[in-house]
């Protein structure tokens, strides 16, 4: 690195900020070079400088009727499998890009091979465990292919005796797997809508336990530089509740120029800002730590009402339109509150029914413009509906729903008190004091 005799010179002065502006360019340099070996193009085995263990890549995949909130969910356990996978050898998690969810039913977009990019932040999610995304280990390892594709499954016989254990074992597929092998010896099915990618090898492993289970298979049984996780909510959380999981939640975060746009709809609409809300929120997630109810929140109350497939199959956890109704009044009346955002998948008609029945109050709900939604799509828009509900005053989400269940998480890491976070509407099935929803503090 070449430092001009003239810079030198003039920095005599102030020879301080001169060391430290060497020290920083230094370091800046060290980090790129080191970045340049960890993820040079060539598929050839690379060392990460100072470190004399091949690099390996961990893929994943869920089931795929799951919707976008137990998919984030999904994210955390194998994050802290990565976490624990790293104790051993120089793994990065490669993110499975985001398409073809059930619930995603917009038709004039095409909502496949989207990165975590446009959804979540990236650099967030590395500040936990190195992570990349697909597009980005195509480059690194010059073509779509995985080495070992993995597909968990149960036990075909159930639990030995009835009784749970841990256990895991390859077995043959109870299933005919959808992936198959052509003639070139390649397997071949949904890769995200890869068209080109392909895995050299497929097995199923029945297992029963925690990801953490699967570490011993993914240092020892196999050693293939790429290995893919599918069907991966199969593995439960190895720490759930506890400082790590949340740790991987806090890392979890939603990209900015999502959080920007809720932003702007709360300062406009609703009268809210963090200042006013006290919602600061810090650069880098490990520095905060809120106290638990710093927060005050904008004046309104959101609510999460979770309609389409759970009212049509009459879950007992759905309220009806009035009864939803009667409860949002109920609370408005009470914190003398005058606005209520509704995050919803409703269809219009049920939208107007609502307001209706909300008359003399006044009724939010976030419309993207075109460009937005054809930007950031249906899962941008469910997340900017998530972020207008992390910062009301009061929240009420709707029982069993993942998307509320995010949205609980949220809140507490903007540091709101439970009592106004851990709400949800009673369904019609149920009685006036339904079970409330269950609290899982922050963990530092
Ligand atoms: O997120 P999610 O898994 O939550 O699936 P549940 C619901 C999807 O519906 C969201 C849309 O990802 C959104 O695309 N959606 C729901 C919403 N509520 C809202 C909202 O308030 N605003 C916006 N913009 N979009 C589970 C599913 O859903 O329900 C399972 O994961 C299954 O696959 C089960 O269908 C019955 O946990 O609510």
């Amino acid at each position: 690195m070449a430092v001009s005799a003239s810079w030198t010179w003039t920095c005599k002065s102030v020879r301080i900020v001169c060391l430290v502006l060497l020290i920083i360019t230094i370091q800046v340099h060290c980090e790129t070079v080191q970045d340049e070996l960890l993820f040079a193009p060539g598929g050839q085995l690379n060392m990460k400088m100072g470190q004399a263990k091949p690099q390996r890549f961990l893929l994943y995949d869920v089931n795929p009727g799951e919707g976008f909130n137990l998919r984030r969910d999904v994210y955390m356990r194998i994050a802290n499998l990565v976490k624990r996978l790293l104790e051993k050898d120089n793994w990065v998690l490669v993110l499975p890009p985001w398409g073809r969810l059930y619930h995603w039913k917009s038709r004039n977009m095409q909502q496949i091979r989207i990165p975590w990019s446009t959804f979540f932040d990236v650099e967030s999610l590395n500040r936990h465990v190195p992570v990349i995304e697909f597009e980005d280990y195509i480059k690194i390892t010059g073509e779509a292919a995985i080495d070992e594709h993995v597909y968990l499954q149960s036990y075909k016989e159930g639990w030995t005796d009835g009784k749970w254990e841990e256990r895991m074992h390859e077995r043959e597929c109870n299933d005919q797997p959808t992936y198959q092998k052509n003639g070139e010896g390649k397997y071949r099915g949904w890769y995200w809508g890869y068209s080109e990618a392909y895995a050299r090898n497929f097995r199923c492993l029945s297992i029963q336990g925690v990801a953490g289970t699967l570490v011993p298979y993914l240092t020892k049984n196999i050693t293939a530089r790429s290995v893919m996780i599918d069907r991966a909510e199969t593995a439960l959380h190895d720490t759930f509740g506890r400082s790590l999981y949340w740790e991987a939640r806090r890392s979890l975060r939603f990209a900015k120029h999502l959080r920007d746009i809720g932003d702007e709809f709360r300062k406009t609409y609703l009268d809210s800002t963090d200042a006013k809300d006290k919602t600061p929120v810090l650069e880098d997630w490990r520095e905060m730590k809120p106290t638990p109810g710093s927060a005050v929140g904008g004046p309104y109350i959101a609510v999460h009402l979770r309609r389409q497939d759970y009212a049509r199959s009459n879950r007992k956890e759905v309220a009806s339109l009035p009864k939803a109704a009667t409860h949002i009044k109920k609370k408005l009346k009470e914190l003398k509150l005058k606005k209520v955002f509704i995050a919803t998948d409703a269809p219009v008609s049920e939208i107007d029914q609502l307001k209706v029945h909300l008359k003399g109050f006044e009724v939010y709900n976030y419309i993207p413009p075109r460009t937005v939604h054809d930007k950031f799509m249906d899962g941008g828009v469910a997340i900017i509906d998530q972020w207008i509900c992390a910062h009301a005053r009061y929240f009420i989400g709707t029982g069993q729903s993942t998307f509320s269940f995010r949205i609980y998480e949220e809140r507490q890491l903007l540091g709101f008190d439970t009592k106004m976070t851990y709400n949800r509407f009673c369904g019609d099935g149920e009685p006036k004091d339904c079970e409330p929803p269950s609290v899982w503090p922050v963990v530092y």
